[in-house]
């Protein structure tokens, strides 16, 4: 059975967690006690030599980068949905992957961080974090005018960019403004299987 390295709180470990429920793949999920760094410690660094989660170890195949693992579940486990052959449709499905690790999650995942875990955090970073969200979100915002999901159907690219995005508002960043988001919100919320991100 594949093994999830993960954590409650953690929107990268969320995302494969979330794909491998709605696969019907069956895991063991792993919760790694990052408070207590045990994700610093020799056991897990054997694991993971960036010390970070999420890991997926599915056999003797070990993997790591959040949006990485998606592109591996979708591919083993259900070619046909979720991403694509067609190369385009592919090629779009990978652009929005990496804007969610480019744009989305260094800005709103840092706000959400400092705001929930560093209070003595310098305010202008904060400052900085929110406003590059909010250009990130503008940015798709603009692109699902009319639109269901990120790409076509339901794909990774939508699972890439949603955790940190409907957690925004914990890092200070409402989406009130953002009309076709909350819309988008709600479609991913309604796919079939879907998993909470507290469960
Ligand atoms: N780019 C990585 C980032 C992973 C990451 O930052 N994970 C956090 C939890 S959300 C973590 O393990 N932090 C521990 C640390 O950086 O010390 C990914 O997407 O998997």
């Amino acid at each position: 059975m594949i093994k999830l390295y993960d954590h409650k709180l953690s929107g990268n470990a969320y995302k494969p967690r979330l794909l491998l429920h709605q696969l019907g793949v069956e895991f063991e999920r792993i919760i790694v006690e990052l408070f207590e760094g045990e994700h610093k410690g020799e056991e897990f660094t054997k694991v993971n030599p960036n010390q970070k989660i999420p890991v997926i170890v599915d056999g003797d195949f070990v993997m790591w980068e959040s949006n990485a693992i998606l592109f591996y579940l979708a591919k083993k486990y259900s070619p046909n949905s979720f991403t694509s052959d067609n190369p385009e449709t592919y090629g779009h499905i990978a652009q929005w992957v990496l804007f969610g690790k480019t744009s989305i999650d260094p800005n709103l995942a840092m706000a959400r961080y400092l705001t929930k875990f560093v209070p003595d955090h310098d305010p202008e970073d904060m400052k900085k974090f929110q406003m590059q969200g909010n250009s990130a979100l503008k940015t798709l915002d603009a692109h699902l005018k009319g639109k269901d999901f990120l790409v076509d159907s339901y794909s990774i690219a939508d699972i890439a960019c949603y955790p940190y995005i409907m957690l925004a508002p914990e890092g200070g960043v409402e989406l009130t403004n953002y009309l076709n988001i909350q819309k988008w919100i709600e479609n991913i919320e309604s796919t079939e299987n879907f998993l909470p991100f507290g469960d």
